[in-house]
């Protein structure tokens, strides 16, 4: 069984994020998603969530392609997460080209072309736009 692993905050959710998660999918058996913690994501990652983890959690749970939603609680998690999860590929957007090849000691690394158009930032500014 081929097992992958991506990380990500995926709020609000949207079809880039799915198309990632489908892509990534394809690429093996199982999918397992390391989702950022909101305090991951304020303290390091700057990004304040419009969903908390719990319900970014239970989104990702219900989309077909994942099998398994861990946290993401630090940046240097990726190195045990491979080994403890005995992934086979890791997959991210190519947003972070390049920024995760020091993991191909100890699995593939996939960088997927994103989905240009979309964006949460896009979304907020469309929906204050339209007010
Ligand atoms: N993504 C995409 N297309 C978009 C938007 C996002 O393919 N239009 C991808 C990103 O490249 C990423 C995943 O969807 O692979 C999740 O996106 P984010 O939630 O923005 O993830 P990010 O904040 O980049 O977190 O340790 C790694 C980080 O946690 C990645």
């Amino acid at each position: 069984m081929k097992r992958i692993i991506t990380y990500g905050t995926f709020d609000l959710l949207h079809y880039g994020h799915i198309n990632l998660l489908k892509r990534a999918k394809a690429l093996g058996d199982y999918l397992i998603v390391a989702l950022s913690t909101d305090e991951f994501n304020l303290n390091q990652k700057n990004k304040k969530c419009y969903f908390n983890y719990e319900k970014r959690k239970q989104l990702l749970e219900a989309i077909r392609y994942v099998d398994l939603v861990i946290p993401e609680e630090n940046w240097e998690q990726k190195t045990t997460d491979i080994k403890e999860y005995h992934i086979d590929t890791f997959v991210i957007g190519d947003d972070w080209k390049g920024k995760f090849d020091f993991l191909k000691k100890q699995c593939e690394v996939v960088y997927l072309e994103r989905t240009p158009e979309i964006s949460t930032t896009k979304i907020k500014d469309d929906i204050n736009c339209s007010k």
